[in-house]
């Protein structure tokens, strides 16, 4: 590239090209005072504020060194007197004003710093009117006195997170900064992610959170730790603020996955770990406190049914439970959740203690319920479950299909990288039969009939295949099945499937085609594909319009899953799964069990273990009479509650590891207090395949203790010579059987942060985009795996005459175990709410704000009812965050006979309204 050569300051330098001539003086250490202007994280320059004024020979006017790049030979002086004296007088205008530093709402913020810096920290000039301060929002306080309106805030809301709520209105000295129509924050559609607070160099808009009790002042930091968000499969890096050891902020870092960005839950969800409810003592269950499903754990008093008792104790018999029922009911009878939310390191242990201590593969967690179909659709394909490119791909992409995911609630980072993909012009195709925020950005929004993806999908292969859209090289070179696709295929004409899927067989065309001639074709999927009874032939026909059309293994193209928990790719690769050992080898396999046989000195067994749904089963059937789950709600986040509840009540030995007295945890005997995310180390993979590092920010309250630290204390106490010095030590041992970890050390960890497998030398980073040259499989080749229509197992009648449809909110984590004891978040989704359309509604006679009754063949819940144009007519949908109006009461527990998962996303619904005083109740 060339250099463009221009003198600085009487200094020979050089601009690469596009470099900003403030890009070029902060190379030769140089400085210039910048407030609209932000480099790190990389805002486009605006050039409004103008205290980074520089002076260019020959030109009449000083120049924005943000925005100006130079050109050959110019002559550029950023400290000259012309230079000072105008950054000087933009600071003068600007302190006049703002309020007094002392009293200023951030004395340390940006806007003071440079105030110092270039020695005007006082002003002549005569302060304007005095804005209203706006604290109608429960994280963010505006106060527009401070405000220079340089526009990060809304470069930060429009152009980085897309969001559209801040905008710059009215004229002259009435202009301001609004959101939407100039309401107040609170009453705005402001989704929180705080983006605008971080990038605002005032302290005109503020993080509540840090306020003083006035609501007005700053509260400092004693210190700040860099980690990363507990809650979704982006991985966002996070600097965690802590003072007197409580989290009082947390800042987005430039990390890989979400370069300084973060959402409402990372930013503000972290005060859960302070709640009154965390658990500080073990609790062991009292002798008379009967077990009972029908009994609920009550939030305000959550410790009637148990006693506290030292570690000691709770330990032994925690683990003599266990050992008893071993030894005299097989070890068949025992069973174990593992966590998604744990570490790598907890997640590997866990699954050691179940296959050595417990001595079968009875061994589990939510992938179960999330994206084991997937997975399975993705092992029988490319003998591989993870993602081929990261999400950041559609950055490079033209054409982004979105289906069954809906990102800006529930991978809210990731859904800004697509939105910014959108808007610099990639295609964005949403297939859903719900709205969603990110219809808005579409160019396509397929509203389907739900749970008839195969129909749309197998329609779009057949137009694909018959109008020779296929890539035949592609083909040739890398798969295996197309033949049979191609002759299976013909059953599914678009004319055919219109009916089945409600999308008009034009529109099925016209998608089909865009998705198979782009340069670069990138998919992500979630919950809408995988959790159905057909899940994995939902995905057997993604996989299937990759391979036909070689929209695999290039930049901007793939197959992306879009994993749920934290850590769901890491505890899946480290054998939280009872079919696979660590890294996906099967425990049939004689040849792959050894080397794990030798590690751990001890025979495995060779026979499969069962899985979670299959768990509750076998509880029922007598055949499971003790478990110890860790980091998991299946009381809240199992289908059919009353069959799981009851199977956890039957339970003769219960342990359970959490943060809090879970639904799952009062049925336990033996409740273990852990240490929340923000309390230890750890490794976490997420869903780019990108392995980053987790540091302790605070000590865990009270007698709390390292989830890896119980998790080695049962395995001692049955019997297992363990003697792990840490994570470090556990990590060490994983990188021997885990293929995936090769060239990774924790070492390597500690210095880059991240590093995305497979790596292929310790000194090289890791490969982001795989599949570039065939597949894992045995013949190199992927396979295509038709599939066929499959109605959902529970449709529509006359007696249940509605679709329910269950899934998330923003603001609420899963169970809401952590969310809604999260102080900002809870205060914005306060209660239980289902959604319905404005015209089901009607049908009704419901308003927004009344009760209705929700009732399945399994159960009912009473609930709010909230109107949505995003929500289909004849669907309700409904989050399970809410004990109080369990959504799992309701749902299916029939299951995809691959995958194992239920079909959470469709069962068969009745509705109707209640007497207020029912509510009421
Ligand atoms: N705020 C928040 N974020 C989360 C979580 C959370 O609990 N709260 N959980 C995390 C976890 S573990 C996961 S797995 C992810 C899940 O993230 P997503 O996969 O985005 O989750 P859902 O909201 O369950 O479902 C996605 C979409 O499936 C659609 N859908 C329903 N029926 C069908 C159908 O028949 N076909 C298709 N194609 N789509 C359908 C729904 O309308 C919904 O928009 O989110 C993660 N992020
Ligand atoms: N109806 C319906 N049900 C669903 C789904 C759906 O879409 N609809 N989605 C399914 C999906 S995709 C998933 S992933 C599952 C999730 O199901 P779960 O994993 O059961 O749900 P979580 O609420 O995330 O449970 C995590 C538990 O771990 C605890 N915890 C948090 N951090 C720590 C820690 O560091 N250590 C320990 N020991 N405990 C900790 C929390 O307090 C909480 O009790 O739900 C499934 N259930
Ligand atoms: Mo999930």
């Amino acid at each position: 590239m060339t250099k463009i050569k221009f003198e600085l300051d009487g200094q020979q330098v050089e601009a690469n090209a596009g470099e900003t001539i403030w890009q070029v003086a902060k190379r030769h250490q140089k400085e210039i005072p910048h407030l609209c202007y932000s480099p790190e994280p990389d805002y486009r320059p605006d050039g409004n504020c103008r205290a980074c004024m520089v002076e260019i020979e020959g030109e009449r006017v000083l120049a924005a060194s943000c925005k100006r790049t130079p050109s050959v030979g110019m002559k550029v002086k950023t400290e000259s007197a012309r230079a000072v004296a105008a950054q000087k007088m933009v600071m003068e205008l600007l302190v006049a004003d703002q309020p007094a530093r002392e009293t200023s709402h951030d004395p340390d913020s940006k806007f003071w710093h440079w105030a110092e810096k270039v020695e005007v920290t006082e002003s002549r000039f005569p302060a304007a009117e005095r804005w209203q301060g706006d604290t109608s929002h429960p994280a963010m306080s505006v106060n527009l006195d401070a405000c220079i309106q340089c526009g990060l805030c809304v470069r930060a809301c429009r152009e980085v997170q897309v969001n559209d709520v801040i905008g710059m209105a009215y004229r002259n000295a009435g202009a301001k900064i609004v959101f939407d129509f100039d309401d107040p924050m609170g009453e705005s559609t402001c989704v929180a992610c705080g983006e605008c607070v971080q990038a605002c160099p005032t302290g005109a808009l503020m993080p509540s959170v840090m306020l003083d009790e006035k609501q007005t002042r700053v509260t400092y930091a004693d210190k700040k730790v860099d980690s990363l968000c507990p809650f979704c499969g982006v991985g966002c890096q996070v600097t965690y603020q802590v003072k007197d050891e409580k989290v009082i902020y947390a800042e987005g870092r430039d990390g890989p996955a979400n370069h300084n960005r973060l959402c409402v839950k990372g930013r503000f969800g972290f005060d859960y770990i302070h709640h009154p409810h965390r658990l500080t003592k073990p609790l062991v269950r009292l002798p008379n406190a009967k077990k009972d499903a029908n009994d609920q754990v009550d939030p305000a008093n959550p410790f009637t049914h148990f006693r506290e008792a030292s570690w000691d104790e709770a330990l032994d018999i925690a683990a003599k439970g266990l050992v008893k029922i071993r030894d005299e009911k097989g070890v068949k009878a025992l069973a174990g959740f593992g966590s998604a939310k744990g570490s790598n390191e907890e997640a590997y242990l866990f699954q050691k203690l179940v296959r050595t201590g417990f001595g079968s593969n009875n061994v589990d967690h939510c992938t179960r319920l999330c994206h084991a179909s997937s997975v399975a659709a993705l092992m029988e394909g490319l003998n591989s479950g993870a993602v081929s490119a990261p999400f950041a791909a559609a950055m490079d992409a033209e054409v982004i299909v979105v289906i069954g995911a809906n990102p800006t609630v529930n991978h809210p980072v990731a859904a800004t990288y697509l939105k910014n993909a959108a808007k610099r012009g990639a295609k964005l195709i949403v297939m859903d039969p719900r709205w969603q925020a990110l219809s808005r950005h579409a160019w396509r929004h397929l509203a389907f009939k739900p749970g008839s993806d195969v129909a749309m999908l197998n329609a779009m292969l057949h137009t694909i295949i018959t109008e020779g859209l296929t890539d035949q090289q592609y083909i040739a070179g890398y798969t295996e099945g197309f033949d049979e696709l191609a002759e299976r295929i013909k059953e599914f004409p678009p004319e055919k499937m219109e009916a089945i899927c409600g999308i008009p067989a034009e529109t099925l065309k016209e998608v089909a085609r865009t998705y198979a001639r782009s340069q670069a074709s990138i998919i992500f999927w979630g919950m809408g594909i995988s959790q159905h009874i057909h899940g994995t032939d939902n995905a057997r026909c993604l996989i299937a319009l990759a391979l036909t059309t070689g929209q695999v293994g290039r930049p901007g193209t793939g197959l992306h899953p879009l994993r749920g928990q934290n850590n769901v790719q890491g505890a899946s690769d480290a054998g939280l799964i009872p079919m696979f050992l660590p890294d996906y080898q099967p425990v049939g396999r004689t040849d792959l069990r050894e080397p794990f046989e030798k590690l751990w000195h001890q025979d495995l067994d060779p026979v499969r273990g069962l899985t979670v749904v299959e768990i509750m089963n076998a509880i029922h059937a007598g055949q499971i009479n003790g478990m110890y789950i860790e980091g998991e709600n299946p009381a809240m986040s199992d289908p059919d509650l009353q069959h799981a509840r009851h199977a956890l009540a039957m339970l003769d030995h219960l342990v359970v590891q959490d943060l809090f007295v879970t639904e799952t945890a009062f049925h336990a005997d033996v409740i273990l207090p852990a240490s929340a995310f923000a309390e230890k180390s750890g490794t976490f993979t997420n869903t780019d395949r990108r392995v980053q590092i987790a540091r302790e920010v605070i000590r865990p309250p009270g007698d709390a203790r390292q989830d890896l630290w119980i998790i080695q204390e049962i395995g001692k106490r049955m019997g297992l010579p363990w003697n792990y010095d840490g994570p470090a030590d556990v990590f060490t041992e994983m990188t021997q059987v885990m293929p995936s970890l090769k060239n990774i050390t924790w070492e390597r960890l500690v210095r880059e942060g991240a590093v995305t497998y497979p790596v292929d030398d310790p000194n090289k980073p890791g490969n982001e985009i795989i599949f570039t040259t065939g597949f894992p499989t045995e013949s190199g080749r992927g396979k295509i795996v038709p599939a066929k229509v499959i109605a959902p197992d529970e449709v529509p009648d006359a007696e249940y005459p509605m679709v329910l449809s269950t899934g998330r909110v923003l603001e609420h984590w899963h169970t809401g175990s952590m969310t809604r004891r999260a102080s900002v978040l809870d205060q914005i989704e306060p209660e239980a709410v289902a959604f319905m359309s404005p015209k089901d509604m009607r049908k009704l006679s419901v308003w927004p704000g009344d009760f209705i009754k929700l009732e399945t063949r399994r159960g009912a819940v009473e609930v709010k009812v909230r109107s949505d144009r995003d929500v289909p007519e004849n669907m309700v949908f409904m989050p399970f965050c809410y004990a109080e109006a369990a959504a799992n009461l309701l749902t299916n527990p029939a299951l995809d006979p691959f995958g194992k998962i239920p079909e959470f996303k469709f069962c068969a619904v009745r509705a109707e309204k209640l007497a207020l005083q029912s509510a009421a109740e």
